[in-house]
């Protein structure tokens, strides 16, 4: 038998992550639907205990388990989100919502198909500004922390202003702080090193007038939990908040490895960074909505501080259905 089990929840993450929970993480989603009141979820856990399920049982559920096939409509659709490395599961709730709409999906050809796809999709993309006055950014190493960092605060001085202090915390890599302590200097802005928990504290309360205050953190794998730990420690301030920098090119399973092992410090958004480096960011856009973790930016490029792009939902959308960059203006 197999045992197909349904998840109802206000949110989609919601749902998927009650799915992982009963089924693991390799349940396989048969169907999602959303409804007045969230999504419903269909799933079951992928593979049988070969113990329990002997030979014909198996076979039998390789065919009750194959995946259902795209409406022929919203196939080509589908073949560019999957090309784009959007995941099946956010696929088929795309084409689940476009069955409630006046969308033809039995017969390709509807005109109407992509944008409204696109204006489904653009509903689940979680964006998010990071606006808090005390920021961390973390992540796993040679993301774009720093280059990040850079970047938000040129943006913080010259477009918003604002009074920005820099504390690195990365006392890892000296060139990278002499780097950014002479950036520092050309926005005119202070920078501080801290080397322990204290000296940030501090570094904190000495820019108690600050209108932000950007700290830089020393990169860590996902599976370095102690260090991870530490940071988390050494974050415990009144008022500080992180972002985290995921690269756009990791895989789906990587970085919900990375998301997981940096829940503790509770991230309200992330940076989505090397945009430019890969051509199937769809991957990692595909956790920010299972997750719903806002994204904030989008880096696109090595140049401090213009290759950084505050994040559109309805741009990231277009792009990931493969519809022209001027259509996203018409999915609103
Ligand atoms: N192509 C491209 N390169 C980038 C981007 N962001 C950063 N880089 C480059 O990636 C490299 C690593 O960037 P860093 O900012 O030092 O990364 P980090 O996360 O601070 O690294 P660690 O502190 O060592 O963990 C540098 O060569 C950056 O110029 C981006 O959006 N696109
Ligand atoms: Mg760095």
């Amino acid at each position: 038998m197999v045992h197909l089990k349904r998840f109802e929840a206000p949110s989609l993450a919601e749902a998927l992550r009650s799915v992982e929970k009963e089924c693991g993480r390799d349940a396989l989603v048969i169907d999602t639907k959303s409804t007045r009141s969230g999504y419903v979820v269909v799933a079951t856990a992928q593979q049988p205990q070969p113990d329990q399920q002997p030979g014909p049982v198996r076979r039998r559920i390789g065919q009750v388990l194959a995946p259902r096939r795209w409406t022929p409509a919203f196939h080509e659709i589908a073949q560019a989100g999957t090309t784009f490395g959007l995941s099946s599961r956010i696929l088929r709730v795309i084409e689940n919502a476009l069955l409630g709409t006046r969308v033809n999906l039995n017969t390709p050809g509807d005109p109407s198909l992509p944008t409204t796809a696109a204006r489904v999709l653009k509903a689940l993309v979680p964006c998010g500004e990071l606006d808090q006055r005390i920021l961390a950014l973390v992540g796993p190493t040679g993301v774009g922390k720093t280059t990040s960092l850079a970047k938000l605060a040129a943006r913080a001085v010259r477009t918003r202003h604002e009074s920005v202090a820099i504390v690195s915390l990365d006392t890892y890599r000296v060139a990278a702080v002499e780097q950014m302590r002479a950036f520092s200097e050309m926005l005119g802005i202070p920078f501080t090193v801290a080397f322990t928990p204290l000296d940030l504290r501090r570094a904190v309360a000495e820019h108690a007038t600050a209108d932000r205050i950007l700290i830089d953190t020393t990169g860590r794998g996902p599976f370095d939990t102690d260090a991870i730990a530490s940071l988390a420690g050494a974050l415990e301030i009144d008022g500080m908040h992180t972002a985290l920098c995921l690269q756009a090119g990791q895989r789906y399973r990587d970085a919900a490895a990375t998301l997981d092992a940096f829940a503790g410090l509770e991230p309200m958004g992330m940076i989505i960074t090397k945009w430019d480096e890969t051509t199937a960011p769809g991957e990692v856009l595909s956790l920010a909505i299972e997750r719903e973790l806002p994204i904030a930016f989008i880096t696109d490029g090595q140049e401090v501080p213009e290759a950084m792009i505050p994040a559109d939902p309805g741009v990231l959308a277009a792009a990931a259905l493969g519809l022209a960059e001027d259509t996203a203006e018409t999915i609103l």
